[in-house]
């Protein structure tokens, strides 16, 4: 019997652990200059040392103004963070504390820029330049130079936002976000989780009822 009745466990466990697809939500606000972050807290300006609980990794730069390596975004003469394919893998991740949301301001949007952000569960939300339209690299129109805002849906937290570009460049600053009251680690299933795993251990008790009754028929 114990055959028949593990494929029932491993199937319920496994429903319990399966990876709920990453929902986020993605609204923008048109700068030139940055229109601020009402309600969010300011994390990370890319001035100085990063704060307790952010580290930024990968391949980027940190310059005031424009050169030839990137344009600072439009309304923003302090320093900002880059990425490009002009440096090695064009790809850099500020890593933060949980996050319920969290914006940043994203200078002349190019097509192929792109971000990625993760969430504590270990899922992954993107976003491409070319969703925000015209996306031509303009360093001063409102429309290429946005505050654009992450909000985590559910129980899922913000933990990281991960800066793609494959040309040149990818600039953003100021990065404002929710600090989650919940903290990191909580990791109860979800209602829909729950359901599976009694509907699992059900589907157990039905077995083990049945060789009962199989024993004593016998
Ligand atoms: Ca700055
Ligand atoms: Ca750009």
């Amino acid at each position: 019997m114990r055959v028949k009745i593990l494929p029932v466990i491993a199937a319920a466990l496994a429903a319990t652990m399966a990876m709920p697809a990453a929902a986020v939500t993605v609204s923008t606000v048109f700068g030139a200059p940055d229109p601020g972050a009402p309600g969010q807290t300011l994390l990370v300006d890319f001035e100085g040392d990063l704060p307790d609980g952010y580290t930024l990794s990968g391949d980027y730069g940190l310059q005031t103004g424009s050169n030839g390596s990137a344009a600072a975004p439009a309304g923003n003469d302090t320093q900002y963070l880059f990425v490009s394919s002009a440096i090695p893998n064009g790809s850099a991740t500020l890593s933060t504390l949980d996050l319920t949301a969290v914006s940043f301001y994203w200078g002349s949007i190019d097509s192929y820029n792109s971000v990625d952000i993760l969430l504590s569960n270990g899922s992954m939300f993107t976003i491409a330049g070319d969703a925000l339209p015209p996306a031509n690299g303009n360093q001063d129109l409102p429309s290429t130079n946005r505050r654009v805002f992450f909000t985590a849906e559910g129980d899922e937290l913000i933990s990281g936002i991960r800066f793609n570009s494959t040309g040149v460049a990818f600039e953003v600053d100021d990065v404002y976000g929710v600090l989650s009251e919940g903290g990191a680690g909580a990791t109860v299933p979800e209602p829909a989780s729950w359901a599976m795993l009694i509907a699992g251990f059900g589907l157990v008790g039905a077995a083990a009822r049945r060789r009962r009754m199989a024993v004593v028929s016998a």
